[in-house]
């Protein structure tokens, strides 16, 4: 199978986790997008998503799934969004996609967290996918020097040559060279330097489920 037909196979299976007559929380992402295409099957059964990016929400309204904004709607069912790693215990990295903050945030409201992501995903120690940390730009010298006192080099992610800016309008770290023993642990440290917007390690919203795609079928972790 190709990682595609993976990511697929999960976006699927995550199917069984929207709860019928709830809105549903979407993440961001490659493997979220088969999901997103798998959901309008059961459109009707839905009052609708609320979305981690402006990417998801335009796919979502493209099927005919109605978007709330997050300010409109109370607690949500469930959210369903993707990782760049992910340990046995459900902390991930995420952000590769640059939707870090928004994803947090729509985590937060949802009561439980699913993950969906293709086998390769799944580490043993969180780290050596570099952690994407979104920061207001005029702090990114100083957060720089904090993560290489950890050991880790942050680099100020370019897109088009010129600093990626978020849908948020902020700057986008990505930090190499971090073995992240205690995920809680340092999620909490790094959230209290000033202009961090967030961090994207998921310790705090962790993943309840995780749905990995393998070529022997969909393997769930909980
Ligand atoms: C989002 O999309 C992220 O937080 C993560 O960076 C990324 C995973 O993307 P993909 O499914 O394309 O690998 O969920």
């Amino acid at each position: 199978m190709t990682q595609d037909e993976l990511k697929a196979l999960v976006g699927q299976a995550a199917l069984k986790h929207v709860v019928p007559g709830e809105i549903v929380g979407v993440g961001t992402g490659s493997t979220v997008n088969k999901f997103i295409d798998a959901l309008a099957a059961m459109k009707d059964r839905i009052p609708g998503a609320v979305s981690s990016s402006v990417a998801s929400t335009e796919r979502l309204r493209a099927l005919g799934i109605p978007v709330f904004d997050a300010n409109e709607v109370g607690e949500l069912a469930v959210y369903i969004d993707g990782a760049d790693e992910i340990d046995p215990r459900g902390h991930m990295i995420k952000g590769g996609g640059a939707a870090l903050t928004r994803e947090k945030i729509v985590a937060a409201q949802s009561r439980r967290f699913v993950c969906i992501a293709d086998e390769s995903k799944l580490v043993q120690a969180l780290g050596a996918f570099p952690v994407p940390v979104e920061v207001i730009p005029m702090a990114a010298a100083r957060i720089t020097r904090l993560f290489a006192a950890k050991g880790g080099q942050a680099r100020l992610r370019i897109k088009d040559g010129a600093p990626l800016v978020t849908d948020n309008g902020q700057h986008i770290l990505d930090v190499a060279g971090l073995r992240i023993a205690d995920p809680l642990a340092f999620e909490s440290e790094v959230n209290q330097w000033p202009g961090v917007v967030t961090v994207g390690v998921f310790a705090h919203q962790k993943a309840a489920v995780c749905l990995l795609g393998t070529a022997a079928g969909v393997r769930q972790l909980d």
